[in-house]
C-alpha cells in the first residue's frame, strides 16, 4: 500500500507545553512519525512516496483566512528558540507556534491530500503519516498539537466525488472535523473517544451532539470510560461501523490516532497491539476505499508496531 510521508516535518519541534502552569516535554514529537516509518520501511510492501502540492484554496475551505495568516505571520516572526504560546486563534496550551509550524503544518495538509488523490486514482488503502496531527484544528483555532486540520481538508477534497464519512479514532474527541461538517449532510462524522467531561478536549463529543439543520443525524458520538478494553471497544466500534454503512459512503477516511493504546503515556483506554490488527481488519470488512491519516499517539516505543497491526488489519491481512 502507498504511504505518503515527508521527512521535512521533524522542523516543527515545540519545546513544551504546559499543564497546569507547568512546563512539561513536548508529547507530541518528530520521533512518533520516524519509530512509524522505520516500522513501515521494514516490509517492501509499503510503498513509502512523498506528497506532492495542492493549492492553498483547500486549506481555505476549512479555515478562515485571517487563521491562516495568523499562523502564517506568526510563524515567520518567530527567532529559532521561541515559541508563541495561548493567544487569540491559540485555544489551549498545547498548540504552541514555533519557525517552521506554518511550512510543516501545511505539509501534512498536502500529505493527507496526496493520499486523497491516491484514492481517487483507485488505490485503496493509503496511509497518509501526518505530522502535525489536525482533528482538533477548528474553523479560526489551534489546540491540542493541531493546526491545519488535515482529515477535514480531504473529507472536503473528497466531497467533491462523493459521499464521504470520517471514523475518527484517535483517543481525543475530534472537535475541528465534527465542527466543520456539523451543518452537513455530504459528510458523515462518527468518532470513538475518552468521555470529555474527564478528558481532552472537554467541550464537545457528547452523545446528544448529533448534527445540526440539514447535518442532523450526521454528527454521531461514541464517549467511552476511561480503562475500555479490547472487547469493549471492538464491541462499540462494530455499531460505529453499522451506522457508516448505513450511510453507504463512497470514500472513508479514517482519522487514526493510536492514544488508545493501553501505556499511552495521555491517554487512559486499555487497548493491545493486536487490537489494532482487528480495529483494521474491522474497517476493512466495510469495503469502502478508505485513506488513513494519522492523529496523535504518544508511546513512542510501541507506535512502529501499533501502525503496523493497525494498516496490516485495514488490508485485511494478519500480523
Ligand atoms: C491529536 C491529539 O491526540 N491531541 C491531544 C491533545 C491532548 N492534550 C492534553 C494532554 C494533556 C497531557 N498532559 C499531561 C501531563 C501530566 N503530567
Ligand atoms: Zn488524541
Amino acid at each position: 500500500m502507498y504511504v505518503i510521508y515527508n521527512p521535512t516535518h521533524v522542523r516543527h519541534d515545540p519545546p513544551y507545553e504546559i499543564y497546569d502552569g507547568v512546563r512539561a516535554p513536548y508529547a507530541e514529537t518528530a520521533a512518533r512519525a520516524e519509530a512509524i516509518i522505520a516500522r513501515l520501511r521494514q516490509d517492501s510492501s509499503y510503498r513509502i512516496t512523498r506528497p506532492r502540492h495542492f493549492p492553498l484554496a483547500w486549506r481555505r475551505r476549512i479555515h478562515h483566512p485571517r487563521y491562516i495568516r495568523f499562523l502564517r505571520e506568526r510563524s515567520g516572526q518567530l527567532g529559532e528558540a521561541e515559541a508563541l504560546n495561548p493567544s487569540y486563534f491559540i485555544t489551549d496550551t498545547y498548540a504552541p507556534i514555533v519557525q517552521h509550524t506554518y511550512r510543516v503544518a501545511g505539509q501534512a495538509v498536502d500529505v493527507a491530500l496526496t493520499a486523497a488523490d491516491k484514492l481517487l486514482q483507485g488505490e485503496n488503502p493509503v496511509y497518509a503519516l501526518c505530522r502535525p496531527p489536525g482533528h482538533h484544528a477548528e474553523h479560526l483555532s489551534m489546540g491540542g498539537y493541531c493546526y491545519f486540520n488535515n482529515a477535514a481538508i480531504a473529507a472536503e477534497y473528497l466531497s467533491k466525488h462523493g459521499r464521504v464519512a470520517v471514523l475518527d479514532i484517535d483517543f481525543h474527541h475530534g472537535n475541528g472535523t465534527q465542527h466543520s461538517f456539523y451543518e452537513r449532510s455530504d459528510v458523515l462524522y462518527v468518532s470513538l473517544h475518552a468521555d470529555p467531561q474527564v478528558r481532552y478536549p472537554y467541550i464537545s463529543g457528547f452523545e446528544e451532539e448529533k448534527g445540526r439543520g440539514q447535518g442532523h443525524g450526521f454528527t454521531r458520538n461514541y464517549p467511552l470510560r476511561l480503562g475500555t478494553t479490547d472487547a469493549e471497544y471492538l464491541g462499540t466500534l462494530r455499531n460505529a461501523l453499522r451506522c457508516i454503512a448505513s450511510f453507504v459512503p463512497d470514500y472513508l477516511i479514517v482519522s487514526a490516532g493510536f492514544d488508545t493504546y493501553a501505556h499511552d503515556p495521555i491517554g487512559g483506554f486499555a487497548l493491545t497491539v493486536p487490537c489494532y490488527q482487528a480495529i483494521g481488519q474491522a474497517i476493512a470488512g466495510l469495503n469502502i476505499p478508505t485513506v488513513a491519516i494519522q492523529e496523535g499517539g504518544y508511546c513512542v516505543p510501541a507506535l512502529g508496531d501499533i501502525a503496523y497491526a493497525f494498516l496490516q488489519g485495514l488490508q485485511g491481512k494478519n500480523l
